[in-house]
């Protein structure tokens, strides 16, 4: 069995960063030890929350009392996503380093949250600069939606090619594979959600039907499938087809049921059998 360590938020209420993770990684078959960045009430989304943002030392004291263990030389992954604090970058790339020593092979799959086009960014001042000139060259997965694509290769997009070319931009400065989420509203396709999926051989894309409101921690839900998915052994095409449509199935499900928050628990059975597969087609 794989093995994850994902050093993410917690919420309390509802679902965002290991709260979402922490639970699809484990429906899927993935073992993970979570190391969470923040303690808040809920997501920012809502514009108000309570609670605190650990700091680096606090972080890295956890990273450290799980080496302690022994536990991360069978760590397979290292995977990052909301970081609260701007300095948490350099934390979190320290736990990566760490296990990369005790584990040659481990991964690191990064998903670079800090905004996106209906919010702008979220993130903490420090926080995107940090992800882009210093994370990008030691991240093996990345996830960025199409926003954060843009800001972490300092480029704008208009087209299906661009967004292909831009992928391949940031894969050049590190990344063997970049998946990119959140495409709408390029080309003649503006009904669709699109995921673009590319590494050093192949580039695929896959469009699932939009559903016209915001989701927080679809982002989070579309990483941890993506990973448990690559750490399974698929390859790109099956992996992508099997992330839109999990993702896509818990969505979908969320809608019928007028939640504001995922209904994971509820979908979760999307997460390994979605009812709707949506198939990768090659670019
Ligand atoms: O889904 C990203 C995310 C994770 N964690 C927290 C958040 C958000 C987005 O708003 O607020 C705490």
């Amino acid at each position: 069995m794989s093995e994850v360590l994902s050093i993410q938020s917690a919420v309390s209420y509802g679902f965002a960063g290991n709260s979402v993770a922490v639970f699809a990684l484990r429906r899927a078959g993935i073992d993970v030890w979570p190391v969470f960045t923040v303690n808040f009430s809920n997501h920012t989304g809502y514009g108000a929350w309570r609670g605190s943002v650990m700091t680096t030392d606090q972080v890295a004291e956890v990273v450290t009392g799980v080496d302690d263990r022994g536990a991360l030389a069978n760590v397979d992954a290292v995977l990052s996503g909301y970081q609260g604090a701007p300095d948490m970058g350099r934390a979190i790339l320290e736990a990566v380093a760490l296990t990369r020593e005790r584990n040659p092979q481990a991964i690191y799959c990064c998903d670079p949250v800090m905004g996106d086009v209906g919010r702008g960014f979220y993130a903490a001042p420090g926080i995107p600069e940090f992800m882009r000139d210093q994370v990008v060259s030691q991240a093996t997965i990345m996830t960025p939606n199409l926003f954060e694509l843009e800001y972490l290769t300092e480029r704008t997009t208009s087209t299906i090619a661009d967004v292909v070319e831009a992928t391949a931009a940031l894969r050049a400065r590190g990344p063997q594979t970049v998946l990119v989420t959140s495409v709408v509203g390029l080309d003649a396709d503006s009904s669709g959600m699109r995921m673009i999926a590319q590494n050093a051989t192949e580039t695929w894309q896959v469009t699932t039907p939009l559903i016209d409101r915001t989701f927080t921690g679809s982002g989070d839900l579309t990483t941890a499938v993506l990973l448990a998915n690559v750490l399974q052994g698929a390859d790109l095409g099956t992996a992508l087809s099997n992330t839109a449509s999990a993702v896509y199935g818990v969505l979908a499900r969320t809608d019928e049921l007028g939640r504001s928050e995922l209904a994971l628990v509820q979908a979760q059975d999307e997460i390994i059998a979605p009812r709707r597969r949506f198939e990768a087609t090659r670019i």
